[in-house]
């Protein structure tokens, strides 16, 4: 009888929100992991510490690896020697604001990161499934709803940035016929999100205002639109786009449409107080040309996966405000197991 070996997956950004997520998912199914991770002075694996077993012990299946998407030899080294099946590429400085501070760092890690990856996937013949971590931020202001058919009108470095990796992933498939797919997700958030964008902003800020311990939340624009989803099920949507027969570029959305007034009031609701009486207008977060509305219409994802969201932005709000009230007071209890939602911290000023 011949033995089938367990599928094997690299994974770049898997120190990220959906890299812990699509390590949870892909452990759970069998696969061996592979993660690149970058070298840092103190350590950055907090979202998946409740994974990693140390690599002596029999049966391990998690492996890190250091290695940077600004350093393509690095990429091929690391590609010849894991020999995966699928490469999810979802590392990038993904901060649409930050990507003003630093575009020229955003256009090598966000854009050309994507090609080196393609590239040394070229160069060292490997035969595996490629997934690109596309972003809404490419639709920037063609109004919505938007599908795999709108024309891309990104407004920020970091939106530009995506466009690029999302082309050159289509031209590696239309010119190598490499198996590579564009998942074109709509903002997904969890308790895992960074403490920087604006729904882990407010649900933290909910939790120490609950708790006495911050009484202002200074924001920006309250009128932007989004559609917030849940990125456990978003992570399920990347997966099931490197399993189906053809590679192609899909949409993953909720189509909801709410503020970030709307979420500010259904986190503060759920607390039990009143956010009028808390937020201010701070002009730092404002953004030097701002995306008004995303929502997306994943019709075809729906159609050719079978992927459905369930959580809609209201409850995400409430298990985000649940989690983050759930952390701060188990920071004072140190015998609390936090991993899940990472350590606490002062209130992020971006
Ligand atoms: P995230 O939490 O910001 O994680 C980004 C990951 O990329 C981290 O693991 C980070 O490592 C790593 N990284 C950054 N620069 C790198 C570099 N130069 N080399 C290697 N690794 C690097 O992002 P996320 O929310 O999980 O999103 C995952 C991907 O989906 C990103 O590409 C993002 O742009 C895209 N996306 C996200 C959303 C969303 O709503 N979340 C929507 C559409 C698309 P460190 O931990 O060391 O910083
Ligand atoms: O902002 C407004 C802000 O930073 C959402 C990334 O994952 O999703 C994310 O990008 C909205 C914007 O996410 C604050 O102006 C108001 O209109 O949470 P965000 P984003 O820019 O939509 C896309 C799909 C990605 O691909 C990205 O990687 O909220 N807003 N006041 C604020 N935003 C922040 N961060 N902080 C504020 O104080």
């Amino acid at each position: 009888m011949t033995e089938t070996r367990a599928k094997r997956a690299l994974i770049t950004g898997i120190t990220g929100q959906d890299g812990s997520y699509l390590a949870e998912l892909l452990l759970s199914k069998g696969y061996e992991v592979h993660g690149l991770i970058r070298r840092a002075s103190t350590f950055n694996t907090a979202r998946i510490d409740h994974l990693y077993t140390d690599p002596h012990v029999a049966g391990t299946r998690l492996f890190l690896h250091y290695g940077d998407l600004s350093d393509g030899s690095r990429l091929a080294t690391l590609l010849d020697s894991v020999k995966p099946d699928e490469v999810y590429n979802l590392a990038a400085q993904s901060h649409v604001r930050v990507s003003f501070d630093e575009p020229e760092y955003t256009g090598n890690s966000t854009g050309l990161g994507s090609i080196r990856l393609l590239e040394a996937i070229r160069m060292v013949g490997l035969d595996c499934r490629y997934y690109q971590a596309s972003s809404s931020e490419m639709f920037g202001a063609t109004p919505p709803p938007q599908n795999e058919e709108t024309p891309f009108y990104p407004r920020s470095p970091y939106g530009a940035a995506k466009v690029y990796s999302y082309w050159v992933t289509r031209n590696y498939r239309e010119g190598y016929g490499m198996f590579a797919v564009n998942g074109i997700l709509f903002n997904h958030e969890s308790p895992r999100r960074g403490e920087t964008f604006v729904t882990r902003k407010i649900t933290r800020a909910v939790a120490r205002i609950k708790a006495g311990q911050q009484s202002e939340l200074f924001m920006g624009n309250l009128d932007a639109v989004r559609d917030w989803g849940y990125a456990p099920e978003y992570v399920e949507a990347m997966w099931r786009m490197l399993q189906h027969d053809e590679p192609t570029d899909y949409v993953v959305a909720t189509g909801t449409d709410y503020t970030v007034r709307d979420f500010l009031q259904f986190s503060f609701e759920h607390a039990g107080l009143d956010w009028e009486k808390y937020v201010r207008f701070d002009e730092r977060y404002l953004r030097p040309t701002e995306v008004d509305a995303l929502v997306g219409d994943a019709g075809k994802a729906e159609r050719l996966l079978g992927w459905v969201p369930t959580v809609k932005t209201p409850e995400l709000a409430r298990l985000m405000v649940d989690a983050d009230i759930e952390a701060l007071d188990a920071a004072g209890r140190p015998w609390i197991d936090t991993v899940t939602v990472g350590p606490w911290a002062p209130a992020p000023q971006i």
